[in-house]
């Protein structure tokens, strides 16, 4: 590859006088607690205090105090991600920033289009930071099994973090201490999470109004003795954070730029699948007009008819005949025996009348010939041009449906070796993605695809294309197996 179809330049976030800025993206479940750890690190970045809460990010308890761009919405649907975009929030300490990027909630009820969106989201911004020095996890510790929904979002991280960062994941569970944790940390398989990237914190000042707990001495002790707690965990974890560095996330470009080639070719993948459907759909119907055009061929095919004619031949005799001109087709008298004598001596004519017995012309119309007439039949082929005409256009029609039959058989084809050559590219990069990262699971990615797919091959009413579409399905869901997501172990150090 040349240097410069690597080297495409990606929107850096401008903010000239940092350079060094310390970013770390904050991902999680909707819920887990990621808005309010940022408002927990406003705190411990600007000195606010139980008596003087800084606020960040307003929830429905707390309004902003602080100068921050933030979009919050749906603050009174729980079941929404309340953090709608990827929104930095900057602080200094010592002379080092820090940007601590919030991000939408995963697995939450919008769907898994939503999570797919969010994550690339996520993803993008990670790119335009140009480095990273931590991607945290944030969980809520109290959650007693690894849920569906957490083991989603667990996935589609694992599907999304580049390897080059894998020793930069921390890991915060919310809600919990360390010795309350319900958290299976093998839940990361194959990552490992080093205990100096795990962090327990219980941030519950915020949960609740303040005007329930600032006044009460025995809630106010609870929420002070965590507070403190967590204060000191903060403190811990940006020390970590500076440990850790800056990774630079061009690895986020590169999975970006190999996810959507896969999904466009995926897309791809869709719609020739339909074109193939409506070209077989085409191919029957034209079988079925050859159909019936070969059948009017073969019921007009006979439109040559014999017919059988009488003809008249004159045969040579050795023997005088008496003939008339007007029946050419008699004899009046076969071997007449009258010898030289005249007409009138041969007793083809009655004597009184002079008119012949046989024909009842009279004699005048009579001659002698040395041939006899003979009749014959003679049978002679008759076209039917009604028929004929009939038959040469259903012989006409049957040609050009036979000739778009053999066009259309030769389109298929080639669309389905189409069909399968791109598929096999698809696995090629999948495996390019899987060198950058390594958990990229070709699976989930492949799920949306696979229910389309299936949705469309629902439609198809013609059998033989029904099952040669769900013999294609299972081939490209099989490709999976090819790409089993590697177990390598990986994780912080
Ligand atoms: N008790 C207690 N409550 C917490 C803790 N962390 C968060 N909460 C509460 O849990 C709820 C959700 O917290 P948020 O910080 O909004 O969660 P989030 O991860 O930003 O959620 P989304 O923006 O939807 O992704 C809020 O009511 C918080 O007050 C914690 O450590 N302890
Ligand atoms: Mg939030
Ligand atoms: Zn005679
Ligand atoms: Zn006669
Ligand atoms: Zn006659």
């Amino acid at each position: 590859m040349s240097d410069r179809s690597v080297k495409k330049k990606v929107f850096r976030i401008e903010n000239p006088n940092k350079k060094n800025v310390y970013n770390v993206l904050l991902v999680g479940e909707t819920g887990s607690g990621k808005s309010t750890l940022i408002n927990y690190l406003t705190n411990y970045f600007r000195g606010g205090t139980l008596h003087n809460l800084k606020i960040a990010i307003p929830s429905r308890h707390y309004p902003a105090t602080e100068e921050f761009d933030h979009q919050e919405k749906d603050l009174q649907d729980p079941t929404k991600s309340k953090t709608g975009k990827c929104t930095f929030y900057n602080f200094s300490l010592n002379g080092i920033d820090y940007a601590f990027i919030d991000t939408p909630g995963l697995s939450d009820t919008s769907g898994r289009d939503k999570d797919a969106e969010n994550i690339l989201k996520i993803m993008e911004v990670a790119e335009m930071t140009g480095t990273i020095a931590a991607i945290m996890l944030v969980v809520n510790g109290t959650v007693a099994r690894t849920t569906s929904n957490l083991k989603d979002t667990i996935n589609m991280m694992k599907s999304s973090v580049p390897d080059v960062l894998l020793s930069n994941i921390m890991v915060v569970l919310t809600n919990c201490y360390e010795s309350s944790v319900n958290f299976e940390f093998k839940a990361l398989n194959p990552w490992t999470i080093s205990d100096k990237n795990r962090f327990y914190m219980n941030n519950s000042a915020l949960s609740r109004p303040i005007n329930t707990w600032i006044d009460d001495p025995e809630k106010f002790d609870e929420i002070e003795y965590a507070w403190k707690k967590s204060m000191k965990t903060l403190e811990q974890m940006v020390k970590k954070i500076t440990q850790l560095g800056h990774v630079a996330s061009d690895a986020f470009g590169e999975m970006r730029k190999k996810k959507n080639e896969i999904k466009s070719k995926l897309n791809a993948q869709i719609n020739d699948m339909r074109k193939l459907y409506v070209l077989q759909n085409k191919l029957t119907d034209l079988q079925h007009a050859e159909n019936i055009a070969s059948i009017s061929v073969s019921s007009y095919s006979n439109y040559r008819q014999n017919t059988a004619i009488e003809i008249v031949d004159m045969l040579p005799t050795p023997y005088i005949n008496v003939l008339c001109k007007n029946h050419r087709a008699w004899v009046c008298c076969h071997k007449c025996d009258r010898f030289i004598l005249p007409m009138s001596f041969c007793q083809a004519f009655s004597i009184s009348t002079e008119s012949c017995n046989k024909c009842g012309c009279s004699m005048a119309h009579h001659f002698d010939a040395s041939y006899k007439p003979e009749k014959k039949t003679q049978t002679i082929e008759m076209i039917l041009q009604e028929t004929k005409q009939r038959y040469d256009e259903s012989k006409q029609q049957q040609a050009t449906i036979q000739s778009q039959i053999s066009s259309l058989s030769g389109d298929l084809d080639l669309l389905k070796k189409d069909l399968d050559a791109k598929a096999l590219t698809i696995v090629d990069n999948c495996k390019e993605l899987q060198k950058i990262c390594s958990q990229f699971s070709f699976a989930d990615e492949l799920a949306n695809t696979i229910a389309i797919m299936k949705t469309d091959a629902g439609f198809v009413t013609n059998m033989e294309v029904k099952a040669d579409a769900v013999a294609r399905i299972d081939r490209i869901q099989s490709l999976t197996k090819s790409l089993n997501v590697n177990t390598k172990p990986g994780g912080s150090r």
